[in-house]
């Protein structure tokens, strides 16, 4: 029943410098009028659940917490951004400066969208190696991730088991598509982003799990901004699985979670969790297996081509709270699975201001993608708005039926999926069928529990820049001066250590 008007354009066929021109084309896609077109569902026999009061207790996170290879310093490096902090604008930064159709707009990395864009990571820093899979001591994740100011690559691949929570620091780039093999997974507790302002994630699986600490999160941040995750896969919190808690007195914004996966939050307390910021972008992203809190939303939140599935009490909180909120919901596709027992748009409040446009419902488990139009009707006593009611950035918008497919295809840390993601989304693709929460994750059944991942082998570093030999020969680089890696050789803001590792990825 593929008879809704699509979104034009189509974006899954877009390469991502195209992307970028087409910024604007966001709002324009996001007036689809609301039950015009549609394959006309029967609303009065597939209602949206209310839902009933949702758990309470969220804890916000706080907490506290050598082999670096290449000194600091280097030449002057990237410009800064054009954008400021908070900027909406999706105009191009102090990139190339073209304008026109291939322009770049300037960020933490090509693609890098919504309000956590702009975050600068390592830019011109130092750069760590991870040699190893232990939990400390050198070449570890965890003495990377001590100082501020690392671009961390991996020379290895696999599973690093944790015993203790991960605290990041602030201008951090967590290049996790380096990893040879599999990639990278850190299992066994809990991450904290808290003041890791400025930092970039990518292509890294965090799983908890219920040998982490009780009563945390799988990755918690309640204070700082700008910070981006892109392709993570998140799993298995004990309290929230992706909790943005903002602690009062604290500022948190300039957030975004973009093509990643936020899986089975831990019964009994099993959620995706809280997002409480003045300002976070959720994009292409799927929420599954939580009980409740698919997120539970406040503050500021712009939640664009995610998919939900198979929430158990509560799938998308509006607020319930009595402080305003405001949402922006473009694109979403929701689904129950087999023990969604309501509760699909919950705990709505007037103080909820939401502009929501394109949303779609399926929640008659027959495996096959068939929803229908999520009116205003659906989304309860929020106070309705027709554009949205604060600034947000452009992000381009496919239609909800093309983010259930690109979300199949590429969310979290898809350049090789894991036992645990291919496990998910099974799930959900049996559209209905398949799909439970769990209280503990050895309940999959995978060998060492997360499933086993492939260690591969890095290539040749030898100035350890971060950049192999050959890829530097080929740029025409030195191999053996790692202050190129500072550089900038074509003059678009990325140095020449961030042009090689985004160029690892689609
Ligand atoms: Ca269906
Ligand atoms: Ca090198
Ligand atoms: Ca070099
Ligand atoms: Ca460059």
């Amino acid at each position: 029943m593929k008879t809704w008007a699509r979104c034009p354009p189509g974006r899954a066929s877009l390469s991502w410098l195209s992307l970028f021109a087409l910024g604007a084309a966001a709002w324009a896609c996001s007036g689809t009028p609301h039950g015009g077109s549609g394959s006309g569902g029967a609303p009065s026999t597939d209602p949206v659940g209310a839902g009933g009061a949702t758990p309470g207790g969220e804890a916000s996170g706080s907490d506290a917490a050598s082999g670096v290879t290449t000194g600091s310093g280097g030449a002057g490096g990237a410009p800064s951004p054009g954008a400021g902090g908070g900027a909406p604008s999706a105009g191009a930064g102090g990139g190339a400066g073209t304008g026109g159709p291939g322009a770049v707009a300037f960020g933490a990395f090509p693609g890098a969208e919504g309000f956590g864009r702009m975050a600068t990571g390592a830019r011109g820093g130092d750069v760590y190696h991870v040699t190893n899979l232990n939990d400390s001591g050198p070449g570890s994740l965890r003495d990377a991730i001590s100082q501020p100011n690392r671009t961390v690559v991996f020379d290895v691949g696999g599973v690093i088991k944790i015993d203790s929570r991960l605290v990041f620091k602030n201008n951090q780039t967590i290049a996790g598509q380096t990893a040879p093999g599999g990639g990278i997974t850190v299992y066994g507790n809990g991450t904290s982003f808290s003041d890791a302002s400025n930092t970039i994630v990518r292509y890294v699986r965090f799983r908890m799990g219920k040998i982490g600490d009780s009563g945390k999160d799988t990755v918690t941040m309640a204070s700082g901004h700008d910070v981006i995750w892109d392709h993570c896969s998140l799993s298995w919190g004990r309290d929230g699985t992706f909790d943005l808690n903002r602690e009062s007195g604290a500022e948190l914004y300039n957030i975004t979670l973009q093509d990643s996966i936020v899986a089975q939050g831990l019964q009994t307390h099993s959620t995706g969790g809280i997002v409480n910021t003045t300002g976070t972008s959720i994009i292409r992203s799927l929420y599954i297996d939580n009980n409740s809190r698919n997120p539970k939303a406040r503050g500021t939140l712009q939640f664009v081509n995610n998919v939900v599935y198979n929430w158990v009490t509560s799938g998308y909180i509006l607020g319930d709270t009595s402080g305003r909120s405001d949402g922006v919901m473009v694109g979403n596709y929701l689904i129950p699975g087999p023990e969604t027992k309501g509760g699909t748009l919950d705990s709505p409040t007037p103080e909820y201001h939401l502009h929501a446009a394109d949303n779609w419902y399926d929640s008659n488990k027959d495996g096959v993608l068939n929803g229908r139009l999520l009116g205003q009707g659906d989304f309860g006593s929020v106070t309705w708005e027709t554009a949205p009611s604060v600034e947000v950035p452009d992000v381009p918008a496919m239609s909800a039926e093309d983010a259930f497919d690109h979300v199949m295809k590429h969310a979290g840390a898809s350049l090789w999926r894991d036992p645990v993601d291919d496990f998910l989304m099974e799930e959900l693709a049996s559209l209905g069928a398949e799909g439970a929460t769990i209280s503990d994750e050895k309940s999959l059944g995978l060998p060492g529990t997360v499933g086993d991942i492939p260690g591969g082998s890095a290539p040749a570093d030898t100035d350890q820049d971060g950049m192999p030999d050959a890829w530097e020969v080929s740029a025409s680089l030195d191999p053996h001066d790692p202050e190129d890696r500072n550089g900038d050789r074509n003059g678009d803001g990325w140095t020449n250590l961030e042009e090689y590792i985004n160029s690892l990825v689609p």
